[in-house]
């Protein structure tokens, strides 16, 4: 049977013999994409993402309609994965030139064919301007939070970004839910909000604030993803967690490096990373996700096959995972196959793979 049918199928029984089955019929498109996700993490699958997917690709970059994934395996990635920066301050295109005009537009065909989208925010800070790199300044978070005028700056730009949330809608003018990620990788010490440039407490105000003006300019189609870098232990994971009244998605962030020589340090920290990712889901009613991943460059020609896939087997159930943007003006800098690239013949196993999910699949989940 085909992967597709036998989705279709698996999760009309699961809808059917739940106790929430009568929500099926007029639920929220909130709760559709929690239900898409939840779908995922009890029957043991994952959704596949990439960043930018469909706006440019290894060698291309604008043309409407391609998709590197596409052109690989026949079929766009169940998950897409949007960057905010920019929007802060009034621009017309996100910090890697993608116009936010397009970005709503691809987002409604996504959400159209079935699939998801998550977001990102790479933003400027709001008091020197730098950008989310910029740490020079190491009293920036605390300022925010603290000093009336840098967060009134902080509270204009959340202004901003909530009326982009506000704009995704559907064909029939239905707002689009979508997944938001703000504060990523702050366990890491590269973003001007990481762990040694600011405290735990005026971390949380961030996400606190955040949330307070977004709720209040009636932002209602979000499910809100918490995550960090790579983590040793729960205590560390847990550090800076806003509460379980801020976030819905609990996810981490964990790349591949240095090649063959990094692949068991790269398996060890996704299996740790992921247990406890999933041991406090459990325990807190959230959905589980490995929110970026990927080996730039593709420099192990079947790791889709020989290290994520089998890693995932045998890590707990997550929902989805994320791989980074294939650039168009940077050679090196792609994570998922593109046409003719040795890795694409390991992509198109990953693909047919029962526990892998594309856009068609995510879209037969009933
Ligand atoms: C990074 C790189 C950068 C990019 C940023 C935001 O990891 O891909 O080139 O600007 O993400 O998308």
């Amino acid at each position: 049977m085909n992967k597709t049918l036998t989705i279709a199928i698996m999760s009309a029984v699961m809808t059917l013999s739940s106790c929430n089955a009568s929500t099926n019929k007029n639920e929220s498109s909130l709760d559709s994409l929690r239900h898409k996700l939840e779908y995922a993490v009890n029957s043991h699958k994952v959704m596949y993402g990439h960043h930018d997917d469909p706006v440019y690709g290894h060698t291309w970059v604008g043309n409407e309609g391609r998709s590197d994934v596409k052109e690989t395996v026949g079929d766009y990635p169940a998950v897409m994965s949007w960057d905010l920066g920019g929007i802060e301050l009034g621009d017309s295109v996100n910090l890697d030139g993608v116009p936010f005009e397009r970005i709503r537009k691809e987002a409604a065909a996504q959400a159209a064919r079935g699939g998801i989208n998550t977001f990102s925010w790479h933003l400027r800070n709001p008091v020197n301007g730098g950008d989310s790199w910029d740490m020079s300044d190491t009293l920036i978070v605390h300022k925010i939070v603290t000093d009336a005028t840098a967060k009134a700056a902080y509270i204009e730009q959340l202004h901003k970004l909530a009326s982009f949330f506000n704009s995704l809608t559907d064909a029939n003018g239905k707002k689009i839910a979508v997944i938001f990620r703000p504060w990523h990788e702050h366990t890491g010490n590269w973003f001007w909000w990481g762990r040694n440039v600011s405290s735990v407490d005026d971390y949380k105000n961030l996400w606190h604030e955040m949330r307070r003006v977004l709720n209040s300019d009636g932002v209602d189609n979000i499910l809100w993803a918490y995550s960090p870098d790579r983590v040793n232990n729960t205590d560390e994971y847990l550090e800076r967690y806003p509460g379980d009244e801020y976030v819905d998605i609990l996810g981490v962030d964990i790349y591949h490096f240095d090649g063959e020589s990094g692949t068991e340090r790269y398996v060890t920290a996704v299996k740790t990373a992921l247990g406890i990712v999933c041991e406090q889901a459990k325990k807190r009613n959230k959905i589980p996700a490995l929110t970026e991943t990927g080996l730039e460059s593709l420099t192990i020609s079947d790791w889709y096959t020989s290290v994520l896939l089998p890693t995932l087997r045998e890590c707990p159930a997550i929902s989805y995972l994320v791989v980074w943007r294939n650039a168009h003006n940077k050679p090196e800098h792609f994570y998922a196959p593109y046409k003719g690239h040795p890795a694409e013949q390991s992509f198109k196993v990953f693909y047919d793979d029962d526990m892998t999910m594309f856009a068609a699949d995510a879209k037969s989940i009933k």
